[in-house]
């Protein structure tokens, strides 16, 4: 939705979730938030605003769109009757720019009643004011640089957050951890660049004003430090959206089994039955403060049923939009032929095969059997035993590494939770790549300025110094109204 519309209107919206609840809340800002708010509400305990303080709770009463008296063209007074009435509730005034928006700002409290609400709000639009867009509230703290763009973006991830440790990141966001890193580098780059158009200013006079080699070493650790950023980016993906593991395997092996245990819920049906599982079944479970969804599929194995054919589709398709695969394979079986047969092509990186049913081996057998496995596959080995319980602790210790080990330790904790910044973080990256192949080449000095402003501008994206409208409106379209 594009955001037009004035920024000197004053904005209404309902800034509570829609259904019922205890209180609800409709927020007014802009220059005429009192006047607005004065038609709305009356005092209890006759003041007014000029005469309230600030960031203070008022008892008030709610009442509905002033009647007009036609002979009067006016707002007649006896029509704050009681049949105007709406609710009872508190009000909260405050002064700009001492405001989230940074504007004067009145909020409304009454019951959490979606009829109550909707009816504040149109007294409030009676009143003269608009109905606020999809994130305007928001888009004027940063307008009015209450906010810089990725502390916006973190109120979005704030409100959205799925798990705790995402809510955990969007709060250091909030709080400017991203911005000020990001900032810290812009401006290092900055006076890289200004030594160098000085040294283009003075060309003439062969005035080398920055070695070659500081150069080289200054652009070089910032380039390494945008790096360390954008390693984080995959865990911050799945600190905001979660992480999918995909459960793969032979039928019969304990796929269904083994994802019950992980959910602790009898989720999946489990028989001796090759083929019982047909269809992906998934759900999630909250571990560590991470949200991760476990997809069991349909046991791999060529079939002339055609439902369990879809289901093996299926399967692969899980496999291939899966975070991280277990490779689930039965120890018996593996006991009885080559490991090679159980060493899937499909393999990728972070997968991980999970030898089930050690149970049924002596555990010499079981090291041994992980060994040649391990090295044969390149890949980690985690012996199992759904039926007695042994070895899912470790399992599910080494998925939680897999997904937020390494990347939560670099970067000191801070991690790139957004593909927007991801994105302008590695347009920058190239930039300074650029320059530096541009001096080891030995081009001219304006060359490398060009790459440096080209750089330094994508960090300016990041915390919108540089950003253009269509971006802004992107980006404050996806909050809710009210937000
Ligand atoms: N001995 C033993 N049997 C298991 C274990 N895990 C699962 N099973 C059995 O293996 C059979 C197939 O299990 P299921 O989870 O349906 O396998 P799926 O076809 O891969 O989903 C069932 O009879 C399970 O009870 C285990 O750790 N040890
Ligand atoms: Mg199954």
């Amino acid at each position: 939705m594009a955001l037009d519309g004035s920024p000197d209107d004053t904005i209404c919206a309902i800034a509570t979730p829609v259904g019922e609840g205890g209180i609800g809340i409709v927020r007014i800002s802009g220059p005429n938030a009192t006047d607005v708010a004065r038609q709305v509400i009356r005092f209890r305990s006759n003041q007014s605003f000029q005469a309230t303080a600030s960031h203070m709770l008022y008892t008030v009463d709610i009442f509905g769109p002033p009647l007009i008296d036609p002979h009067k063209d006016s707002v007649a007074d006896e029509s704050w009757s009681h049949s105007n009435l709406i609710d009872e509730g508190l009000a909260v005034y405050m002064k700009g720019p001492r405001s989230f928006t940074g504007e004067d700002v009145v909020e409304i409290h009454c019951h959490g009643s979606g009829i109550a609400l909707k009816r504040v709000c149109e007294a409030c639009v009676a009143a003269g004011a608009r109905l606020a867009q999809p994130g305007e509230f928001t888009k004027r703290a940063f307008l009015n640089g209450r906010l810089d763009l990725s502390q916006a973006e973190a109120v979005l991830d704030t409100i959205t957050a799925k798990s705790e440790l995402g809510l955990k990141m969007a709060q250091r966001h909030l709080r400017g951890a991203l911005g000020q890193q990001v900032s810290g580098l812009r401006n290092s780059l900055m006076a890289v660049l200004a030594h160098v158009e000085a040294g283009i200013d003075f060309s003439d006079e062969d005035i080398s004003f920055v070695g070659r080699t500081e150069l080289i070493a200054s652009i070089e650790g910032t380039r390494m430090q945008i790096q360390q950023m954008v390693s984080t980016a995959t865990a911050g993906r799945i600190l905001r959206e979660g992480g999918r593991i995909a459960i793969v395997g032979k039928p019969n092996v304990g796929k269904s089994s083994l994802l019950n245990t992980l959910l602790k819920a009898n989720r999946a049906i489990v028989t001796d039955i090759p083929g019982t599982t047909r269809d992906l079944i998934e759900d999630s479970v909250e571990w560590q403060g991470l949200r991760l969804t476990f997809v069991d599929t349909a046991g791999l194995r060529d079939t002339s049923d055609v439902v369990e054919q879809e289901g093996i589709r299926r399967s692969r398709m899980a496999q291939e939009e899966s975070d991280v695969v277990l490779h689930v394979v039965d120890a018996a079986e593996v006991g009885k032929t080559a490991t090679a047969a159980f060493v899937s092509p499909g393999l990728a990186r972070h997968d991980v095969i999970v030898m089930n049913k050690i149970d049924l081996l002596n555990s010499g057998t079981v090291v041994q059997l992980c060994e040649t496995l391990s090295q044969d596959s390149s890949h980690t080995v985690v012996p199992i035993s759904v039926r007695t319980g042994e070895g899912i602790a470790e399992l599910k210790r080494l998925i939680e590494a897999l997904f937020l080990g390494p990347s939560l330790e670099a970067n000191d904790g801070l991690i790139i939770t957004n593909l927007r910044h991801r994105l302008a973080l590695e347009r920058a990256m190239s930039c300074l790549d650029q320059a530096l192949t541009s001096i080891s080449s030995d081009v001219q000095p304006e060359f490398v300025a060009v790459d440096l402003r080209e750089a330094s501008d994508a960090l300016g994206e990041v915390v919108g110094e540089i950003t253009s409208d269509d971006v802004l409106n992107r980006i404050f379209s996806e909050f809710c109204i009210g937000k």
